[in-house]
This record gives C-alpha cells, structure tokens and sequence, in this order.
C-alpha cells in the first residue's frame, strides 16, 4: 500500500485536523479531571462535568478554526464516553446504519472490503475476516469468523464488533438480517463501476472516522486510471468473453464493475445482459466469438485454471480464440471491487495491448498496485 495513505491514515496531526482537535480535547479533559479529583470527593462529579463541558466548547472553538466543524459534531468530540455515541449514516444499499463514534473493531465479510481496509492503512481495525480475505498476506492472520456466503454468526459476536463490513455483490441478505437481530450494525457497499469503487472506499474511509486516507487513496486511484487512459486512448477495444465460472459457463452483465474495468483495460464484452451474472451457453459464445477469453487466476478451486484442458473439452474448442490461443489470464484481483483492481485492469491491458506498453512507447508506467506487507 502506499506510504502516504498509511502516514494519513495513522494522521500526523498537520494532515489530520479531526484528530488534532480530538487528541485536544482528549488531553484537556485528562488535565480537568486529574486536577479535579485533588479536590474534596462531593465536588468531583461537577468538576468533572465542567471539564467535560469546558473542553466541549474548546472543542467547537478548534473546530471551525480548522474547517472541520461539521465533522467534529458527527465525531463528538470531546462529548461522552465512545461507546455512548453514535452516528446514522446510509450505506450504499440505502439502508441507515447506526455507527458507533469512535469504531474500534471492525469485522470484514468481503475480501474486497479486507484490501480495502489495508489500502487505507486501517487495517488495525479489522478484528476478524473471511477464509477468502487472502490478500495481503497480513489479512491471512486475522481471525476467521468462516466464508463471506456463510459466515458463523457466533465467531462474529464474539469479536464484539463496532460494525461488520459486507457488499451486496458477495454476501448475502439473510447474515444482515441475522446481524440486526443480534444488535450488531453491518455496513454494505455496492460498487457497480470503477468510479464507484473509487468513491465507495473514499465514503468507508469517512465511516470509518479517517476521511484523509479516503481523499489521498481516491486520488491515488484517479491518477492510475487517467495514465492508462491516455495510454490506450488510440487502441480499438478488443471484444472478449470474461469467464466468471466454467461449469456451468457464467460471465458478467453490462452493470458490473468486471464490465467496466475491461472497458478501463480496452476491452469489450460480448455479452451484453443486464443481468449480474449471467448463465450462458457455449453455443450463444460460439456464435458471438470472442477475440479473447478473460480468465482470472482463481476464483475457486472449482473453477478450471488449466486453459488448455479447458481447450480440448466440447464445446469450447469451437471458440475462434480457444483454438488461437488467445486466453489472457489476470490476478484474482479483477473479482474483487476494491484499489488492487486497478492493477489488474493494467495487468490486462498489457495482455490485450502489448503495442502500446512496449519499452518504446512507454512514456511513464502506471504505478504500482496499491498493497502493504
Ligand atoms: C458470480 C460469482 C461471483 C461474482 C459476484 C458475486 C455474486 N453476486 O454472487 C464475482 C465475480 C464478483 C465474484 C467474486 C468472488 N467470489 Co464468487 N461466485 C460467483 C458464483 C459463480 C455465482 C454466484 C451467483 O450466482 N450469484 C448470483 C446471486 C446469488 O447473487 P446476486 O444476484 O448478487 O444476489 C444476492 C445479493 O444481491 C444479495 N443481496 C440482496 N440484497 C442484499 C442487500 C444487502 C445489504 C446484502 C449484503 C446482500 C444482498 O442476496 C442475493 C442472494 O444471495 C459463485 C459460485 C456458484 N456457482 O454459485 C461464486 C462464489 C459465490 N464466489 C466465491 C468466492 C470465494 C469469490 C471470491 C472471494 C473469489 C476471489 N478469490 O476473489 C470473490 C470475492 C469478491 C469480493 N467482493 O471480495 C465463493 C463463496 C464461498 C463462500 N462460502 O463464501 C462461491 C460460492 C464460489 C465457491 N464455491 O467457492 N463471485
């Protein structure tokens, strides 16, 4: 992941003025109240609460100085005790989601929303994660609380977290619903472009208490996407079948986030359904036949990684581009609707357009994938 994000996540005070003004606050009131309970024990209760009331308007007097007074009052600063106060935000479902202020403990149900979270260097958060949040290899460590399909409620519970972090695209509507009932406040994204997945991360990052992080990583992204633009601004899209599943054959509809990162990489799909996840036969592929067949590196074991096993089996062999060879075949990244998908939309390019990345004409490379070790 880059430094940066990391030095705004954690916040020098001079790139972070929420946390200034938090930190303040915070040290006034340690100084009140130690100063305080010298006193005769009757007074202590009401000097604490004029210290607690004294740092309140400190802390609205820093907060307009800064240009953060909007923030201060969601964050409370200064005000009652963490756990007592909340925020209602409204995730990208639509749902109101009542957020603890400050969130301590996260549990993430999505690898997408785990690299995330490392992205913007707030991965201490994160408690708890999926068997499949594998990247980075820092994610592997976390405690497992089982599959983002099927998630175990307890090992959730248990982690006693402030909120749970799930996208619509993966987890499924029933271990939400199961959360409410348990009292336990889950987030949900819903990313369906590569432009909302730039602003779904910068808004976690919001949510989460370190907009900063949001700000410099969503920058970040932008400038990545704007190089490769230009790059492949003169190049015809090449039209491809990107291959989500191979038993049965399921590709992606033209609203996903798949969708338009292969129109970011100078592709095409084939497959032009408005459904999500569309079942297909290869029969509708041969008569549509591909340029390229689009595979990511791992989905599931399930699914065949050996193209060229895959090109010998009926069916598939009467694709154009399965008896040409044409197969590109890109990191895992491409699945998952968070800031290493841009590594794999360059990691696709190069495979659809070598032309243009060659030593020659490469006038300045897209930087690297955004990760941490
Ligand atoms: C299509 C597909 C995808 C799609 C999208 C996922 C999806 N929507 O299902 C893409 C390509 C993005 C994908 C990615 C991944 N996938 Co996948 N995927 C599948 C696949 C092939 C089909 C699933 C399907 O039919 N979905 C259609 C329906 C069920 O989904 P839907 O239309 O979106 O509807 C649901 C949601 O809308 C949701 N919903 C509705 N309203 C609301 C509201 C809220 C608030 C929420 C939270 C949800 C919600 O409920 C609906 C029903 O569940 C299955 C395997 C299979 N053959 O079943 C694997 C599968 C789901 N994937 C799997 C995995 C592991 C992954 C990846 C982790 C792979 C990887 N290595 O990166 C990534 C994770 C992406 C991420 N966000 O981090 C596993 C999950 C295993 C588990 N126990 O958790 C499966 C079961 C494959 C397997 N056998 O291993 N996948």
């Amino acid at each position: 992941m880059p430094q940066f994000a990391k030095l705004l996540a954690r916040g020098s005070c001079a790139s972070c003025p929420t946390k200034l003004a938090g930190h303040f606050c915070f040290a006034a009131v340690a100084k009140e109240t130690q100063n305080c309970c010298q006193g005769v024990g009757a007074t202590l209760k009401i000097c604490v609460t004029s210290a607690l009331l004294r740092s309140v308007v400190f802390a609205a007097m820093l907060c307009p100085i800064f240009g953060v007074a909007q923030l201060c009052a969601n964050q409370n600063v200064g005000s009652a005790p963490a756990k007592e106060s909340f925020r209602t935000v409204q995730d990208e479902t639509g749902r109101s989601v009542r957020v603890p202020v400050p969130v301590r403990r996260v549990v993430s149900l999505a690898p997408s929303l785990t690299e995330s979270l490392y992205a913007l260097g707030m991965d201490d958060l994160l408690v708890g994660d999926t068997s499949y949040c594998d990247y980075p290899p820092a994610a592997m460590q976390k405690h497992k609380v089982g599959g983002a399909t099927n998630p175990s409620l307890e090992e959730i519970a248990a982690l006693r977290p402030d909120l749970v972090l799930v996208t619509k695209s993966l987890n499924r509507l029933e271990t939400v619903q199961q959360l409410d009932r348990l009292g336990i406040a889950a987030y949900a994204t819903d990313p369906h472009t590569i432009d909302e997945i730039r602003s779904s991360v910068h808004r976690l990052a919001e949510v989460l208490g370190n907009p900063a992080a949001g700000e410099a990583l969503d920058a970040n992204l932008l400038q990545q996407e704007d190089l490769l633009r230009k790059k492949l601004q003169n190049s015809a899209p090449k039209r491809v079948l990107f291959v989500v599943w191979t038993d049965p054959l399921i590709s992606i509809g033209k609203h996903t986030f798949i969708a338009d990162a292969l129109a970011h990489a100078g592709a095409t799909s084939v497959v032009e359904s408005s459904r999500d996840w569309p079942q297909l036969s290869l029969e509708e592929m041969v008569r549509l036949q591909p340029e390229f067949l689009v595979f990511a590196s791992g989905h599931s074991e399930a699914v065949s990684r050996d193209v060229e096993a895959l090109a010998k089996r009926p069916g598939w062999d009467a694709l154009e581009a399965v008896k040409r060879r044409k197969f590109a075949v890109i990191s895992d990244a491409v699945n998952r609707p968070a800031p290493r998908l841009f590594s794999a939309i360059d990691e696709l390019a190069r495979q659809l357009h070598p032309e243009v990345f060659n030593e020659k004409n490469e006038v300045s490379r897209v930087s690297a994938p955004v990760e941490k070790n």
